[in-house]
Protein backbone atom coordinates (compact mmCIF):
# COMPACT_ATOMS: atom_id res chain seq x y z
CA UNK A 1 0.00 0.00 0.00
CA UNK A 2 1.57 3.46 -1.31
CA UNK A 3 1.34 6.28 1.85
CA UNK A 4 -1.51 8.42 1.49
CA UNK A 5 -1.09 12.10 2.00
CA UNK A 6 -3.32 14.72 3.18
CA UNK A 7 -4.30 18.63 3.11
CA UNK A 8 -3.02 20.54 6.19
CA UNK A 9 -5.75 23.12 7.60
CA UNK A 10 -5.87 24.86 10.34
CA UNK A 11 -3.35 22.26 11.97
CA UNK A 12 -4.98 19.45 10.71
CA UNK A 13 -4.57 16.51 8.23
CA UNK A 14 -7.69 16.27 6.44
CA UNK A 15 -8.74 14.44 3.38
CA UNK A 16 -10.18 16.63 0.51
CA UNK A 17 -13.97 17.42 0.47
CA UNK A 18 -14.94 15.52 -2.63
CA UNK A 19 -12.59 12.33 -1.32
CA UNK A 20 -11.27 12.05 -4.76
CA UNK A 21 -7.36 11.07 -4.65
CA UNK A 22 -4.57 11.29 -7.66
CA UNK A 23 -1.23 9.23 -7.64
CA UNK A 24 2.57 9.94 -8.53
CA UNK A 25 4.48 7.41 -9.80
CA UNK A 26 8.63 7.65 -9.89
CA UNK A 27 9.87 8.99 -13.45
CA UNK A 28 12.98 7.04 -13.04
CA UNK A 29 10.82 3.30 -13.07
CA UNK A 30 7.04 3.91 -12.90
CA UNK A 31 6.85 2.49 -9.16
CA UNK A 32 3.63 4.56 -7.47
CA UNK A 33 5.16 6.74 -5.25
CA UNK A 34 2.04 7.97 -3.14
CA UNK A 35 -1.00 8.86 -3.36
CA UNK A 36 -2.83 11.87 -2.62
CA UNK A 37 -5.50 13.95 -1.86
CA UNK A 38 -7.54 15.85 -4.65
CA UNK A 39 -8.44 19.26 -3.47
CA UNK A 40 -10.80 21.47 -5.09
CA UNK A 41 -12.18 25.42 -4.23
CA UNK A 42 -13.99 24.27 -1.48
CA UNK A 43 -10.98 22.75 0.15
CA UNK A 44 -9.26 26.18 -0.67
CA UNK A 45 -11.98 28.33 0.86
CA UNK A 46 -11.45 26.30 4.54
CA UNK A 47 -7.94 26.46 4.18
CA UNK A 48 -7.84 30.82 3.46
CA UNK A 49 -10.72 30.96 6.54
CA UNK A 50 -7.74 29.29 8.65
CA UNK A 51 -4.99 31.32 7.15
CA UNK A 52 -7.33 34.91 7.93
CA UNK A 53 -8.07 33.43 10.94
CA UNK A 54 -4.39 32.88 12.20
CA UNK A 55 -3.21 36.01 10.60
CA UNK A 56 -4.53 37.99 13.31
CA UNK A 57 -2.12 36.52 15.83
CA UNK A 58 0.35 35.48 13.95
CA UNK A 59 1.07 39.28 12.37
CA UNK A 60 1.84 40.18 16.44
CA UNK A 61 3.64 37.12 17.37
CA UNK A 62 7.33 38.98 17.85
CA UNK A 63 9.35 38.87 14.71
CA UNK A 64 12.24 37.20 16.32
CA UNK A 65 10.30 34.50 18.30
CA UNK A 66 8.99 33.82 14.70
CA UNK A 67 12.71 33.50 13.94
CA UNK A 68 13.26 31.00 16.15
CA UNK A 69 10.11 28.71 14.90
CA UNK A 70 12.18 28.85 11.31
CA UNK A 71 15.54 28.11 13.37
CA UNK A 72 13.69 25.23 14.72
CA UNK A 73 12.57 24.14 11.81
CA UNK A 74 16.12 24.27 9.51
CA UNK A 75 17.27 22.17 12.59
CA UNK A 76 14.89 19.12 11.87
CA UNK A 77 14.99 20.10 8.01
CA UNK A 78 19.09 19.69 8.33
CA UNK A 79 18.55 16.26 10.56
CA UNK A 80 15.96 14.51 8.11
CA UNK A 81 17.99 15.90 4.61
CA UNK A 82 19.44 12.58 4.11
CA UNK A 83 15.60 11.02 3.64
CA UNK A 84 14.35 14.15 2.61
CA UNK A 85 16.80 13.75 -0.54
CA UNK A 86 15.85 10.20 -1.23
CA UNK A 87 12.25 10.78 -1.27
CA UNK A 88 12.64 13.57 -3.28
CA UNK A 89 14.72 11.15 -6.32
CA UNK A 90 12.14 8.83 -6.16
CA UNK A 91 9.37 11.59 -7.27
CA UNK A 92 10.69 14.11 -9.02
CA UNK A 93 13.65 11.90 -10.37
CA UNK A 94 16.78 14.48 -10.07
CA UNK A 95 20.19 12.60 -8.86
CA UNK A 96 20.61 12.27 -5.30
CA UNK A 97 23.52 14.87 -5.25
CA UNK A 98 21.19 17.42 -6.72
CA UNK A 99 18.07 15.94 -4.25
CA UNK A 100 20.69 16.74 -1.57
CA UNK A 101 21.57 20.17 -2.78
CA UNK A 102 17.91 21.32 -3.35
CA UNK A 103 16.94 20.36 0.50
CA UNK A 104 20.33 21.97 1.38
CA UNK A 105 19.20 24.93 0.13
CA UNK A 106 16.01 25.15 2.03
CA UNK A 107 18.16 24.60 4.96
CA UNK A 108 20.16 27.50 4.20
CA UNK A 109 17.35 29.85 3.40
CA UNK A 110 15.69 29.03 6.20
CA UNK A 111 18.71 29.95 8.66
CA UNK A 112 18.82 33.15 6.62
CA UNK A 113 15.33 33.76 6.97
CA UNK A 114 14.94 33.18 10.94
CA UNK A 115 17.77 35.76 11.11
CA UNK A 116 15.61 38.44 9.25
CA UNK A 117 13.59 38.23 12.65
CA UNK A 118 15.89 40.32 14.69
CA UNK A 119 16.46 42.32 11.19
CA UNK A 120 13.28 43.35 8.90
CA UNK A 121 15.06 46.91 8.85
CA UNK A 122 12.80 49.75 8.01
CA UNK A 123 14.36 53.56 8.39
CA UNK A 124 14.76 56.29 10.62
CA UNK A 125 14.84 59.62 9.11
CA UNK A 126 15.23 63.45 10.53
CA UNK A 127 11.81 65.48 10.51
CA UNK A 128 11.36 68.53 8.57
CA UNK A 129 10.05 70.21 11.84
CA UNK A 130 10.84 70.20 15.68
CA UNK A 131 10.00 67.63 18.23
CA UNK A 132 8.88 65.17 15.28
CA UNK A 133 9.96 61.44 14.63
CA UNK A 134 9.62 59.69 11.42
CA UNK A 135 10.26 56.09 10.64
CA UNK A 136 9.05 53.35 8.77
CA UNK A 137 8.04 49.74 9.53
CA UNK A 138 7.46 46.37 7.09
CA UNK A 139 4.08 45.14 7.96
CA UNK A 140 2.67 41.80 6.86
CA UNK A 141 -0.07 41.98 4.35
CA UNK A 142 -2.02 38.94 5.29
CA UNK A 143 -2.61 35.65 3.58
CA UNK A 144 -0.29 34.82 1.15
CA UNK A 145 -0.96 32.48 -1.86
CA UNK A 146 2.24 30.35 -2.36
CA UNK A 147 1.73 28.32 -5.83
CA UNK A 148 5.18 25.94 -6.57
CA UNK A 149 6.70 24.35 -9.44
CA UNK A 150 7.69 20.57 -9.42
CA UNK A 151 11.95 21.14 -10.51
CA UNK A 152 12.74 22.22 -6.94
CA UNK A 153 10.17 20.83 -4.77
CA UNK A 154 12.02 21.97 -1.36
CA UNK A 155 14.00 24.93 -2.23
CA UNK A 156 11.18 26.78 -3.77
CA UNK A 157 8.49 26.67 -1.03
CA UNK A 158 10.99 27.74 1.39
CA UNK A 159 12.06 30.31 -0.93
CA UNK A 160 8.61 31.82 -0.27
CA UNK A 161 7.50 30.46 2.71
CA UNK A 162 10.15 31.74 5.18
CA UNK A 163 10.24 35.50 4.37
CA UNK A 164 6.29 35.22 3.98
CA UNK A 165 6.33 33.76 7.61
CA UNK A 166 9.17 35.84 9.22
CA UNK A 167 7.48 38.92 8.02
CA UNK A 168 4.15 37.83 9.72
CA UNK A 169 1.96 37.00 6.74
CA UNK A 170 0.18 33.41 6.78
CA UNK A 171 0.10 30.98 3.99
CA UNK A 172 -2.11 28.78 1.80
CA UNK A 173 0.47 26.78 -0.16
CA UNK A 174 -0.51 24.76 -3.43
CA UNK A 175 2.64 22.42 -4.59
CA UNK A 176 2.61 21.03 -7.97
CA UNK A 177 0.95 17.88 -8.37
CA UNK A 178 3.80 15.75 -9.31
CA UNK A 179 5.89 16.52 -5.95
CA UNK A 180 3.58 17.32 -3.34
CA UNK A 181 5.23 14.72 -1.14
CA UNK A 182 8.25 17.01 -0.79
CA UNK A 183 5.75 20.07 0.43
CA UNK A 184 3.95 17.63 3.32
CA UNK A 185 7.58 16.80 4.19
CA UNK A 186 8.36 20.21 4.71
CA UNK A 187 5.15 21.69 6.32
CA UNK A 188 5.31 18.70 8.76
CA UNK A 189 8.63 20.03 9.76
CA UNK A 190 7.18 23.59 10.35
CA UNK A 191 4.75 22.15 12.22
CA UNK A 192 6.70 20.17 14.22
CA UNK A 193 8.97 23.26 15.00
CA UNK A 194 5.88 25.01 16.99
CA UNK A 195 4.02 27.27 14.25
CA UNK A 196 0.54 27.71 15.47
CA UNK A 197 -2.27 26.06 13.74
CA UNK A 198 -3.75 27.97 10.65
CA UNK A 199 -0.57 29.68 9.94
CA UNK A 200 -0.01 27.28 7.30
CA UNK A 201 -2.28 25.66 5.29
CA UNK A 202 -1.30 22.87 2.34
CA UNK A 203 -3.50 22.43 -0.08
CA UNK A 204 -3.38 19.29 -2.67
CA UNK A 205 -4.46 19.43 -6.34
CA UNK A 206 -4.73 20.76 -9.56
CA UNK A 207 -4.24 24.22 -10.85
CA UNK A 208 -7.49 24.71 -12.32
CA UNK A 209 -8.69 23.41 -9.14
CA UNK A 210 -6.43 24.51 -6.90
CA UNK A 211 -4.59 27.52 -8.32
CA UNK A 212 -7.47 29.24 -9.62
CA UNK A 213 -9.39 29.25 -6.47
CA UNK A 214 -6.30 30.55 -5.01
CA UNK A 215 -6.07 33.71 -7.48
CA UNK A 216 -9.58 34.53 -7.34
CA UNK A 217 -10.13 34.28 -3.48
CA UNK A 218 -10.85 37.91 -2.37
CA UNK A 219 -9.19 37.42 1.37
CA UNK A 220 -5.61 36.34 -0.36
CA UNK A 221 -3.63 39.79 -1.08
CA UNK A 222 -0.67 38.60 -2.99
CA UNK A 223 0.21 35.62 -4.80
CA UNK A 224 3.86 34.19 -5.69
CA UNK A 225 4.31 31.80 -8.40
CA UNK A 226 6.77 30.24 -9.86
CA UNK A 227 6.21 28.13 -13.31
CA UNK A 228 6.06 28.96 -16.89
CA UNK A 229 5.44 32.15 -18.71
CA UNK A 230 2.40 31.39 -20.06
CA UNK A 231 0.22 30.05 -16.85
CA UNK A 232 1.77 32.83 -14.94
CA UNK A 233 1.02 35.69 -17.48
CA UNK A 234 -2.42 34.22 -16.93
CA UNK A 235 -2.14 33.98 -13.00
CA UNK A 236 -1.51 37.92 -13.06
CA UNK A 237 -3.98 38.99 -15.66
CA UNK A 238 -6.63 37.00 -13.67
CA UNK A 239 -5.05 38.43 -10.43
CA UNK A 240 -4.67 41.88 -11.28
CA UNK A 241 -8.62 42.25 -12.16
CA UNK A 242 -8.91 42.16 -7.90
CA UNK A 243 -5.84 44.56 -7.85
CA UNK A 244 -3.90 41.56 -5.88
CA UNK A 245 -0.13 42.11 -5.36
CA UNK A 246 1.57 39.38 -7.96
CA UNK A 247 5.36 38.08 -7.63
CA UNK A 248 6.09 35.62 -10.73
CA UNK A 249 9.42 33.64 -11.43
CA UNK A 250 9.41 32.10 -15.06
CA UNK A 251 11.33 30.62 -17.95
CA UNK A 252 14.92 31.65 -19.08
CA UNK A 253 16.99 31.18 -22.12
CA UNK A 254 20.14 30.99 -20.50
CA UNK A 255 23.12 31.59 -22.38
CA UNK A 256 26.87 30.68 -21.49
CA UNK A 257 29.16 32.84 -23.77
CA UNK A 258 32.62 31.57 -23.89
CA UNK A 259 35.21 33.63 -25.92
CA UNK A 260 38.36 32.63 -27.74
CA UNK A 261 40.56 33.48 -24.50
CA UNK A 262 38.35 30.94 -22.43
CA UNK A 263 39.54 28.38 -20.13
CA UNK A 264 38.11 25.49 -21.91
CA UNK A 265 38.64 22.62 -20.00
CA UNK A 266 36.73 24.98 -17.24
CA UNK A 267 33.91 26.24 -20.15
CA UNK A 268 33.17 22.91 -20.72
CA UNK A 269 32.64 21.78 -17.42
CA UNK A 270 29.94 25.03 -16.44
CA UNK A 271 28.65 24.28 -19.55
CA UNK A 272 27.58 20.68 -18.75
CA UNK A 273 26.78 20.95 -15.30
CA UNK A 274 24.14 23.74 -16.18
CA UNK A 275 23.23 22.51 -19.06
CA UNK A 276 22.58 18.93 -18.30
CA UNK A 277 22.28 18.87 -14.24
CA UNK A 278 18.86 18.73 -13.18
CA UNK A 279 17.89 17.40 -16.64
CA UNK A 280 18.38 20.45 -18.60
CA UNK A 281 14.89 21.01 -15.79
CA UNK A 282 15.98 24.60 -14.21
CA UNK A 283 15.12 27.58 -15.01
CA UNK A 284 18.51 28.76 -14.84
CA UNK A 285 19.67 25.90 -16.99
CA UNK A 286 22.31 26.56 -19.77
CA UNK A 287 20.12 26.04 -23.35
CA UNK A 288 22.73 28.14 -25.31
CA UNK A 289 25.70 28.38 -25.63
CA UNK A 290 26.95 31.75 -27.73
CA UNK A 291 30.61 30.68 -28.50
CA UNK A 292 33.16 32.50 -30.56
CA UNK A 293 34.15 31.07 -33.70
CA UNK A 294 38.16 30.53 -32.80
CA UNK A 295 37.15 28.39 -29.68
CA UNK A 296 34.07 26.38 -31.84
CA UNK A 297 35.64 23.41 -32.91
CA UNK A 298 37.44 22.25 -30.17
CA UNK A 299 34.78 23.63 -27.51
CA UNK A 300 31.98 21.48 -29.19
CA UNK A 301 34.34 18.12 -29.87
CA UNK A 302 34.93 18.03 -25.73
CA UNK A 303 31.68 18.76 -25.62
CA UNK A 304 29.86 15.99 -27.31
CA UNK A 305 32.70 13.68 -25.73
CA UNK A 306 31.78 14.26 -22.78
CA UNK A 307 27.98 14.90 -23.60
CA UNK A 308 28.08 11.08 -24.98
CA UNK A 309 29.74 9.68 -21.78
CA UNK A 310 27.36 10.56 -19.36
CA UNK A 311 25.67 7.92 -17.57
CA UNK A 312 21.30 8.02 -17.39
CA UNK A 313 19.73 6.03 -14.61
CA UNK A 314 17.64 6.07 -11.56
CA UNK A 315 19.18 8.53 -9.91
CA UNK A 316 19.80 7.19 -6.31
CA UNK A 317 21.91 5.62 -7.89
CA UNK A 318 25.66 7.40 -6.97
CA UNK A 319 27.13 7.26 -10.43
CA UNK A 320 24.11 8.33 -12.63
CA UNK A 321 24.91 12.16 -13.96
CA UNK A 322 21.81 12.50 -15.70
CA UNK A 323 17.79 11.69 -14.48
CA UNK A 324 14.75 11.20 -15.78
CA UNK A 325 12.63 13.67 -16.79
CA UNK A 326 9.26 14.53 -14.43
CA UNK A 327 7.12 13.17 -17.22
CA UNK A 328 6.21 11.46 -20.34
CA UNK A 329 4.35 15.08 -21.81
CA UNK A 330 7.81 16.89 -20.66
CA UNK A 331 10.02 13.77 -22.16
CA UNK A 332 7.50 14.44 -25.75
CA UNK A 333 8.12 18.03 -25.20
CA UNK A 334 11.94 17.66 -25.05
CA UNK A 335 11.75 15.50 -28.60
CA UNK A 336 9.71 17.56 -30.64
CA UNK A 337 12.60 20.03 -29.86
CA UNK A 338 14.91 18.03 -31.04
CA UNK A 339 13.01 17.31 -34.68
CA UNK A 340 12.25 21.11 -34.61
CA UNK A 341 16.17 21.86 -34.39
CA UNK A 342 16.66 19.05 -37.33
CA UNK A 343 14.21 20.46 -39.24
CA UNK A 344 15.76 23.99 -39.00
CA UNK A 345 18.82 22.65 -40.01
CA UNK A 346 21.10 22.89 -36.90
CA UNK A 347 23.65 20.06 -36.76
CA UNK A 348 22.65 17.15 -34.57
CA UNK A 349 25.64 16.51 -32.46
CA UNK A 350 25.23 14.79 -29.63
CA UNK A 351 22.65 12.78 -28.23
CA UNK A 352 18.95 13.37 -29.61
CA UNK A 353 17.28 10.01 -28.60
CA UNK A 354 14.70 9.26 -26.12
CA UNK A 355 16.65 6.62 -24.02
CA UNK A 356 15.40 3.68 -23.80
CA UNK A 357 17.66 0.96 -23.39
CA UNK A 358 17.90 -1.66 -20.47
CA UNK A 359 15.70 -0.77 -17.60
CA UNK A 360 15.61 2.67 -19.36
CA UNK A 361 12.71 2.34 -21.20
CA UNK A 362 10.31 2.02 -17.75
CA UNK A 363 11.07 5.96 -17.16
CA UNK A 364 11.37 9.08 -18.69
CA UNK A 365 15.19 9.78 -20.03
CA UNK A 366 16.27 11.55 -22.94
CA UNK A 367 19.81 11.67 -24.35
CA UNK A 368 21.80 14.94 -23.43
CA UNK A 369 21.80 16.51 -26.90
CA UNK A 370 23.92 19.00 -28.49
CA UNK A 371 23.33 21.24 -31.11
CA UNK A 372 25.43 23.32 -33.47
CA UNK A 373 25.41 25.60 -35.70
CA UNK A 374 22.18 27.22 -34.19
CA UNK A 375 21.22 30.17 -35.89
CA UNK A 376 20.53 32.89 -33.46
CA UNK A 377 16.64 33.39 -34.71
CA UNK A 378 15.78 29.41 -34.63
CA UNK A 379 13.20 28.50 -32.50
CA UNK A 380 15.51 25.82 -30.64
CA UNK A 381 17.67 29.00 -29.77
CA UNK A 382 14.77 31.23 -28.56
CA UNK A 383 12.01 28.60 -26.63
CA UNK A 384 12.56 27.23 -23.46
CA UNK A 385 12.90 23.42 -23.69
CA UNK A 386 13.17 22.42 -20.30
CA UNK A 387 15.69 19.77 -20.92
CA UNK A 388 18.45 18.13 -21.49
CA UNK A 389 19.42 20.26 -24.72
CA UNK A 390 21.84 23.09 -25.25
CA UNK A 391 22.21 25.06 -28.77
CA UNK A 392 25.70 26.10 -29.65
CA UNK A 393 25.35 30.05 -31.37
CA UNK A 394 28.80 30.77 -33.60
CA UNK A 395 29.54 34.85 -33.54
CA UNK A 396 32.58 36.79 -34.32
CA UNK A 397 33.09 38.84 -31.54
CA UNK A 398 32.02 39.39 -27.61
CA UNK A 399 29.77 42.36 -29.10
CA UNK A 400 27.97 40.08 -31.26
CA UNK A 401 27.93 37.23 -27.92
CA UNK A 402 26.31 40.29 -26.05
CA UNK A 403 23.85 40.92 -28.90
CA UNK A 404 22.78 37.44 -28.91
CA UNK A 405 22.41 36.68 -25.13
CA UNK A 406 20.32 39.89 -25.03
CA UNK A 407 18.28 39.02 -28.07
CA UNK A 408 15.98 36.26 -26.40
CA UNK A 409 12.40 36.94 -24.56
CA UNK A 410 13.68 35.86 -21.46
CA UNK A 411 16.44 37.32 -18.82
CA UNK A 412 17.06 34.79 -15.73
CA UNK A 413 20.42 33.99 -15.77
CA UNK A 414 23.98 34.56 -18.08
CA UNK A 415 27.37 33.62 -18.14
CA UNK A 416 31.05 34.35 -19.96
CA UNK A 417 34.12 32.15 -19.97
CA UNK A 418 37.12 34.51 -20.38
CA UNK A 419 40.72 35.48 -19.20
CA UNK A 420 40.29 38.97 -19.87
CA UNK A 421 39.02 41.08 -16.99
CA UNK A 422 37.92 43.74 -19.73
CA UNK A 423 35.62 41.37 -21.40
CA UNK A 424 34.15 39.94 -17.99
CA UNK A 425 33.02 43.57 -17.29
CA UNK A 426 31.90 44.43 -20.20
CA UNK A 427 29.30 41.17 -20.08
CA UNK A 428 28.42 42.53 -16.63
CA UNK A 429 27.73 45.61 -17.70
CA UNK A 430 25.81 45.03 -21.24
CA UNK A 431 23.76 41.41 -20.42
CA UNK A 432 20.20 42.34 -19.19
CA UNK A 433 19.85 39.60 -17.47
CA UNK A 434 18.85 38.88 -13.46
CA UNK A 435 22.00 37.20 -12.47
CA UNK A 436 25.54 36.68 -14.08
CA UNK A 437 28.42 34.67 -14.06
CA UNK A 438 31.90 35.09 -14.78
CA UNK A 439 33.87 31.69 -15.25
CA UNK A 440 31.03 29.74 -13.60
CA UNK A 441 27.98 27.96 -15.73
CA UNK A 442 24.31 29.71 -15.50
CA UNK A 443 23.32 27.43 -12.10
CA UNK A 444 23.96 27.62 -8.54
CA UNK A 445 22.18 30.71 -7.57
CA UNK A 446 22.94 31.75 -2.97
CA UNK A 447 20.02 32.18 -1.09
CA UNK A 448 21.41 35.32 0.05
CA UNK A 449 21.46 37.22 -2.98
CA UNK A 450 18.08 38.02 -5.48
CA UNK A 451 16.83 35.94 -7.63
CA UNK A 452 14.85 36.47 -10.51
CA UNK A 453 14.85 37.59 -13.75
CA UNK A 454 14.07 40.47 -16.60
CA UNK A 455 11.69 40.33 -19.50
CA UNK A 456 9.21 37.54 -19.92
CA UNK A 457 11.36 35.55 -16.79
CA UNK A 458 9.31 37.61 -13.97
CA UNK A 459 7.37 41.16 -13.38
CA UNK A 460 10.45 42.80 -11.88
CA UNK A 461 10.20 40.92 -7.97
CA UNK A 462 12.61 39.25 -6.78
CA UNK A 463 13.20 35.56 -4.41
CA UNK A 464 15.62 35.58 -1.74
CA UNK A 465 17.47 38.22 -0.44
CA UNK A 466 16.33 40.38 1.83
CA UNK A 467 14.75 41.68 -1.64
CA UNK A 468 12.07 39.05 -1.27
CA UNK A 469 11.21 40.99 1.67
CA UNK A 470 9.68 43.84 -0.45
CA UNK A 471 7.22 41.48 -1.99
CA UNK A 472 6.25 39.87 1.22
CA UNK A 473 6.16 43.67 3.18
CA UNK A 474 3.92 46.40 2.92
CA UNK A 475 5.69 49.97 4.28
CA UNK A 476 3.87 51.84 6.75
CA UNK A 477 5.81 55.49 7.11
CA UNK A 478 5.02 56.86 10.56
CA UNK A 479 5.08 60.38 11.85
CA UNK A 480 5.09 60.93 15.48
CA UNK A 481 4.66 64.23 16.38
CA UNK A 482 5.68 65.18 20.19
CA UNK A 483 5.33 69.30 20.21
CA UNK A 484 2.10 69.28 21.25
CA UNK A 485 0.86 71.96 18.87
CA UNK A 486 -0.15 71.16 15.58
CA UNK A 487 2.67 71.22 13.02
CA UNK A 488 1.54 71.10 9.35
CA UNK A 489 4.76 69.84 6.93
CA UNK A 490 5.11 71.95 3.99
CA UNK A 491 3.00 74.51 5.82
CA UNK A 492 4.68 75.76 8.56
CA UNK A 493 8.38 75.01 8.15
CA UNK A 494 8.56 77.31 4.58
C1 LIG B 1 15.19 27.08 -10.75
O1 LIG B 1 15.75 26.64 -11.73
O2 LIG B 1 13.96 27.27 -10.77
O3 LIG B 1 20.57 28.67 -9.26
C2 LIG B 1 15.87 27.39 -9.48
C3 LIG B 1 20.17 27.52 -9.33
C4 LIG B 1 19.42 26.94 -8.16
C5 LIG B 1 17.99 27.36 -8.19
C6 LIG B 1 17.33 27.12 -9.52
N1 LIG B 1 20.04 27.39 -6.94
O4 LIG B 1 20.31 26.85 -10.33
Amino acid sequence: MADHFKNLINGKWVDAKSGKTFERRNPANGELVAEYTKSDASDVDAAVAAASEAFKSWRLYPAPKRGELLYTAAQILNERKEQFAREMTEEMGKVISEARGDVQEAIDMTFYMAGEGRRLYGQTTPSELPNKFNMSVRKPLGVAGIITPWNFPMAIPSWKMTPALIAGNTIVFKPASFTPRMAVRWVEILQEAGLPDGVVNLVIGGGEDVGNAIVDHPDVPLISFTGSTDTGVRLAARAAALNKRVALEMGGKNAVIVLDDADLELAVDGILWSAFGTSGQRCTAASRVIVQRGAQRELVERLVARAGGMRLGDGLDETVQIGPVVSKGQLETIHTYVQVGQQEGARLAAGGGIATAGDLGKGFFHEPTIFDNVGRSMRIANEEIFGPVTSIVPVDSLDEAIDVANSVAYGLSASIFTQDINNAYRAMQDIFTGILYVNAGTTGAEIHLPFGGTKATGNGHREAGTATLDFYTEWQSIYVDFSGRLQRAQIDNQ
